[in-house]
């Protein structure tokens, strides 16, 4: 494949499909360059005094980690400047982020899991940072919670960078998703993969099946089939993978195949599973479904749901448009 830049592949999108502005540009432009930041830092580990607890508790209630905190702050600073948003919103922070007054306001709204799968920092197992964009409604002077409750159909942009054994960085405005590595020696995004598909059958499932006495028959009736493997209905054996970091697991979904399942489930009947709607289900969903594969909450697609709050929760399966169909049906009964 030929080797070019992240700013080469925008413009070529631009200039085939005019749905990247210049302002939308900078924009992931400058969130790429805030997710090198973040790579590097994750990258010092106990040589950078960035591991361990931040001693304080994020809005949903876990502790933070000191990376935690880091890349949050660095995403703000990246992007508070630049006068391409209007606001920003995380899961590290209660209320959203107007940009402050002293610089000037754009059309974008940014929303971001700084650093996913924090418990996996201090082990040195990948992590990432997850983020959507969507517009600020016409005619929005003062940004509010509300102006971001808008649902995942309307995402320009979402994305992901996973800090791994190589740092990539996935992402989709709408037309396909393409994977970019980070040459650490020039410090640019290379363009390595092109419109990458999601095969609609799999091998592969991953969940956390030590919850398994918690989840609701029809999680319980998929997985119990995948686990009979030939001696049962699917007639085929399935393996199965759980990173605890989503976009490690999602990465290998884009690659590979496969389905990820976070379900409710039993343990607290009126919490909807533990992935929130606006910077991690969203996000991913809106890139599964570009890379031909599907994202149901179990009833509904991903994206048509309608926001009620910024931090609200949602089941998630999303993955090989066959297995999720099969798991959705499985609720429908
Ligand atoms: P559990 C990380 O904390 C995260 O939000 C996702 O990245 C990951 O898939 C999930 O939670 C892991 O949850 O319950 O297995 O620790």
């Amino acid at each position: 494949m030929k080797r070019i830049s992240l700013t080469q592949h925008l413009i070529e999108q631009q200039r085939e499909h005019d749905t990247i502005p210049a302002e939308l540009r900078l924009l992931i432009e400058v969130v790429a360059r805030a997710c090198k930041t973040i790579s590097h830092a994750v990258g010092k580990g106990a040589l950078g005094d960035v591991l361990g607890t931040a001693h304080s508790e994020n809005i949903q209630g876990e502790i933070q980690k000191k990376l935690d905190v880091i890349s949050n702050e660095i995403l703000l600073e990246a992007n508070e400047w630049g006068g391409h948003l209007a606001a920003m919103a995380s899961e590290e922070m209660e209320t959203i982020h107007p940009i402050p007054n002293r610089y000037p306001m754009g059309e974008y709204l940014l929303l971001f899991d700084p650093l996913d799968g924090s418990s996996n920092i201090d082990v040195n197992v990948s992590i990432g940072t997850i983020f959507s964009v969507l517009k600020a409604p016409e005619g929005m002077h003062a940004p509010q919670e509300k102006d971001f409750l808008q649902p995942g159909s309307k995402q320009v942009v979402a994305g992901y960078a996973v800090y791994g054994p190589q740092t990539v960085l996935v992402l989709t405005t709408g037309n396909g998703v393409h994977c970019f590595t980070l040459d650490r020696e020039m410090g640019s995004w290379v363009l390595t993969q092109r419109d990458m598909k999601i095969p609609e059958q799999t091998k592969e499932y991953a969940i956390n099946a030590s919850n398994s006495r918690h989840w609701h028959a029809p999680v319980k009736r998929y997985v119990d089939e995948l686990q009979a493997g030939v001696t049962g209905v699917r007639g085929k054996d399935f393996n199965m993978r759980w990173v605890a970091s989503m976009v490690a697991d999602v990465h290998r979904i884009l690659n590979r195949g496969g389905i990820f399942m976070y379900p409710a489930d039993a343990r607290e009947p009126d919490k909807a599973g533990k992935l929130r709607l606006m910077y991690e289900a969203n996000p991913m969903a809106f890139l599964v479904e570009q890379a031909g594969g599907a994202a149901t909450d179990g009833a509904r697609r991903i994206l048509d749901i309608q926001p009620e709050k910024l931090h609200q929760r949602v089941p998630v399966f999303l993955g090989s448009a066959d297995e999720v169909a099969r798991v959705t049906e499985y609720h429908q009964k």
